[in-house]
């Protein structure tokens, strides 16, 4: 666009007017770059038309609108990234070349993808599913994506099952639902037929599937890879991601009304923390180990319905993930970025896992097909930012394209910038390996243990874990139609845990208890409790980076409410202020305080803890309203930290809530401040 253009203004031929352009507006164009006189009224044969075929603006802007939407993924379709960089805490020389970890302190960019799988683009961010943890590190010797997810193992073994697991989870083909859920027959049907899901399953189904905040949980490469020294030593490596602000989830009945309070939950939490400066960030974490520790391990370490406990093999913390900067267009970077679990980097190597070797077929076939051809790499956000030389040339939409005459190998033409060579010495080496046996289609004997580490993941949950993992079991299952499938998922469950079984059938009102599944292998009941499996027992401790939600009415207390949000912005925690009207309040002291949600809504879900600061005429008032009375009512029933004073009692009986005080609700008259924010760190009253 030239400066010399100079735009003069526009009435539109039916009397409409145009907002005159003014010096700060650059002039419009079409995509071929003509400047644009009127973009709101096509070109016509007389005032009423009809318009007519030679009107190419109309045309342009009607044929690329057409043209804006790609296949969504066809797993992981929802999803919210953000770049930021990854910081090396210790060179890792020793143990891998990979050039991202040989030098203390240096930063590597990065951009996270974190998504849920079944939904579609437009499904509720409160699903109960499992998050997509994909990471793309852009390192000096090329990038190098960690595509994993929330939960360190899989549904199955071999990669082969994967489109039958993907289609059984999503919504059923004749019906188009339901939606981003797994509480269907399908779903329920397949994994009943498919013991070796069940270790995924008691994962999927507890408070793990419905994280409070991508920023909460954890995440994990699942498989088994391997890394190598320059001096070729090779170890095998299992990566984690452990969050900084520590794990936290929602209870079953908050995700639910999450739902529909605000679906989009999770990216906005996101979106809101990196804004305010409060930076997400995970610290990288390995657990390396060798081939004695694989050949002694209970289980196959290749079989990714497994993992390694890390009171066996502790996670060192090798760096940190801080995520910094939100994206300019979320089309062009978190819609169009590639992660493929190919895209590894000298000094790390694959391993035989099944389920991995057909991951890196598969996701570099879907970015073909979802970003229309094999350029993707020259997406900004797909494209190395160490220097690329090959000699890949030509199709869809080449935007880096090699320069001079040579584009072949070999060749005898002078080196030099654009004729690049294989080199063995620095070039990526595939870790050498013997490999022989006949060829046929085969599970190995040694992933056949479908059930202990299910049981192992069970009972090393607290009484509450357990109970909502029961729960959510009972859910899902209340929604199959089918009593044979219900039965088949109970007789899974009696070879996990015998009381699990049992609450379950219970819950679901089944007359008789079926027999266990048959099993290749028995159960062990000798796999100790891992503590670092639950989130409860593993808690943080501060209301750092959590929202405090402060339902107000006139005259509410000034001191009080300064006092608190004083207290909150000190330790780093967010709050809003619900009122019965979006203008605000007016407080004890005559100043105005503004509100950020009106009662219907704010509901109580949106918030880690409330505050009910409300005058006793507020109270009364507010006691009409049915979204004031349900904000105490879910605040209480998913034990939230409820703080008040004494004048908000009428609201509280009016929600039946009278009665029902307990060591959760606390009185700001009787309290600091800042007590008050510190026992917020608890997060939950559970003992309610
Ligand atoms: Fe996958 C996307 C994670 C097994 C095939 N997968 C995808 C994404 C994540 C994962 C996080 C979203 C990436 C993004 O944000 O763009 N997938 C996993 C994990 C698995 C796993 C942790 C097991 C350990 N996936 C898996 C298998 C296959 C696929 C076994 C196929 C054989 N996954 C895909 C895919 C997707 C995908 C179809 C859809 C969109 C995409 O790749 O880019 O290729």
């Amino acid at each position: 666009m030239t400066e010399s253009f100079k735009y003069t203004g526009n009435k539109g031929k039916g009397g409409e007017l145009h907002q005159p352009a003014s010096d700060t507006h650059p002039i419009m164009t079409i995509a071929q770059g003509c400047p644009v006189s009127d973009d709101q009224n096509s070109l016509k044969a007389g005032a009423s038309g009809p318009t007519l075929m030679e009107d190419h603006v109309l045309r342009e802007k009607l044929f690329h609108f057409d043209h804006e939407r790609i296949p969504e993924r066809v797993v992981h379709a929802r999803g919210y990234g953000a770049h930021g960089y990854f910081e090396t805490y210790e060179a890792l020389n020793e143990l891998t070349c990979a050039d991202i970890f040989q030098r203390k302190g240096e930063k590597t960019p990065v951009f996270a993808r974190f998504s849920t799988v079944a939904g579609n683009k437009g499904s509720p961010d409160l699903a109960r599913d499992v998050r997509g943890f994909a990471v793309k590190f852009y390192t000096q010797e090329g990038n190098w994506d960690l595509v994993g997810n929330n939960i360190p193992v899989f549904f199955i073994q071999d990669a082969m099952k994967f489109p039958d697991l993907v289609h059984s989870a999503k919504a059923e083909p004749d019906r188009g639902f339901p939606q981003a859920q797994t509480a269907h027959d399908n779903f329920w049907d397949f994994i009943s037929l498919t013991p070796e899901s069940m270790h995924m399953v008691m994962w999927a189904m507890s408070d793990r599937a419905i994280p409070r905040s991508l920023r909460f949980m954890e995440g994990f490469g699942v498989h088994t890879f391997k890394f190598i020294s320059a001096k070729g030593n090779e170890k095998f490596v299992k990566f984690h991601w452990k969050p900084k602000g520590g794990m936290q989830s929602v209870v079953w009945n908050e995700a639910v009304k999450l739902n529909g309070a605000d679906p989009d939950f999770h990216r906005r939490d996101m979106w809101q923390a990196i804004g305010e400066g409060d930076y997400p960030e995970w610290e990288l974490g390995v657990q390396v180990f060798d081939q004695k520790f694989a050949d002694d391990f209970e289980f196959d370490v290749f079989d990714a319905t497994k993992l390694i406990p890390e009171e066996q093999v502790p996670v060192k913390i090798v760096g940190r993930m801080v995520l910094d900067r939100v994206v300019d267009n979320f089309f062009a970077e978190t819609e169009q970025v590639a992660f493929c679990t190919q895209n590894i980097v000298p000094g790390l190597d694959f391993t035989p896992d099944p389920l991995l070797q057909g991951r890196n077929f598969s996701y570099l076939d879907t970015q073909i097909k979802r970003l229309g051809g094999p350029n993707f790499t020259h997406i900004p956000v797909n494209a190395p930012k160490c220097p690329m030389r090959h000699f890949q040339q030509d199709g869809h939409m080449a935007m880096q394209n090699p320069k001079g005459r040579v584009n072949y190998e070999p060749n005898s033409w002078e080196g030099g910038e654009h004729n690049p060579r294989a080199c063995p010495a620095h070039g990526y080496q595939s870790s050498s390996e013997q490999v022989s046996g006949d060829k046929l289609r085969y599970r190995s004997e040694t992933f056949a243990d479908h059930y202990s580490q299910a049981r192992q993941f069970y009972i090393s949950q607290t009484d509450i874990e357990q109970g909502h993992i029961q729960n959510a079991l009972v859910f899902e299952l209340s929604k199959v139609e089918h009593l044979a499938i219900r039965e088949r998922m109970v007789s899974h469950l009696l070879n996990i845990d015998e009381t699990l079984a049992k609450k379950v059938a219970d819950g679901l009102g089944l007359e008789n208890m079926p027999q266990a599944a048959e099993a290749a292998m028995k159960t062990r009941d000798d796999l100790p409790v891992s503590d670092a499996l639950s989130i409860l027992k593993n808690g943080t401790h501060t209301f750092k980076g959590r929202k405090l939600g402060i339902l107000v009415s006139d005259g509410v207390d000034a001191a009080i409410f300064n006092k608190v949000t004083d207290a909150l912005k000190a330790l780093g925690a967010n709050h809003e202020v619900i009122a019965p009207q979006v203008g605000g309040v007016t407080c004890s002291e005559g100043k105005r305080i503004s509100a950020q949600q009106v009662i219907n809504g704010g509901p109580s879900v949106l918030y880690d803890a409330v505050l009910v600061l409300v005058t006793e005429e507020g109270a009364k008032s507010l006691a009409k309203v049915p979204e004031a009375k349900d904000f105490v009512t879910d605040a209480h029933a998913h034990m939230k930290f409820i703080g008040y004073t004494p004048s908000a009692m009428p609201l509280f009986e009016a929600a039946g809530l009278a009665d029902k005080e307990d060591k959760g609700w606390i009185d700001l008259n009787d309290i600091s401040a800042k007590s008050f924010v510190k026992t917020l760190g608890a997060l939950r009253y559970w003992q309610r």
